[in-house]
């Protein structure tokens, strides 16, 4: 996994419960990194689900959910520095149905070795989209929230149902349908 997003994870939990928090996570998931994380450096994901799991221990919230506002506060950042990918769409659908033609296959030019998810479209009209989230991490929750944050750029609402094809999380099919 890429340093940019244990470099935003940790800024997060900076943010929301202080550093003695993140010093203490960091401490106890006794990392390879020791939890230090340049941008463009990749990491073992191992070092993700030890950070998790530790703040989910340390501040009693489950893991699911912290993922899930970890994707909100993962899109403005990956926006702020990846502009250019999401200035090319004028809707939320239309993004979300790009990610994997598109915003990833950029993505993967700009850092070869990300380890991204893949996301099969299987409907698509103007107001709703379902599809298919695959990923070895099975960070659905994250791409909850992604998908959520990603509504709330362009201004509208959404409503997300999902059903987990494997119970591991590593394949969930997701409803989107826009509301109003
Ligand atoms: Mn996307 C991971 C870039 C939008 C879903 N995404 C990543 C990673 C980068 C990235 C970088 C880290 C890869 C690694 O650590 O090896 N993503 C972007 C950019 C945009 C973006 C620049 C647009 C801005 N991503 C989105 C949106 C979704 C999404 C919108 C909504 C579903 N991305 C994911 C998920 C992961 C990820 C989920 C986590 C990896 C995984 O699940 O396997």
């Amino acid at each position: 996994m890429k340093g940019i997003v244990f470099d935003e994870f940790l800024q997060m939990v900076e943010a929301n419960y202080g550093l003695i928090t993140v010093d203490s996570i960091i401490t106890k998931s006794d990392l390879p990194s020791g939890g230090v994380y340049t941008t463009v450096g990749t990491y073992d994901f191992n070092e993700m689900v030890a950070l998790v799991t530790e703040l989910s221990q340390e501040i009693d919230v489950p893991v699911p959910d912290l993922l899930h506002h970890f994707g909100h506060y993962l899109f403005d950042s990956l926006v702020k520095t990846h502009p250019e990918v999401v200035s090319s769409y004028s809707s939320p659908l239309s993004l979300i149905a790009s990610i994997e033609d598109h915003i990833h296959v950029h993505v993967k030019k700009l850092y070869p070795d990300a380890e991204l998810p893949t996301f099969k479209i299987l409907e698509q009209t103007d107001t709703q989209l379902r599809l298919v989230y695959t990923s070895s991490r099975g960070l659905y929750m994250l791409a909850k929230g992604l998908m959520e944050k990603t509504f709330e750029h362009f201004g509208q609402k959404v409503n997300v149902d999902f059903k987990l094809l494997r119970e591991d999380g590593k394949e969930v099919e997701f409803t989107l349908k826009q509301v109003g």
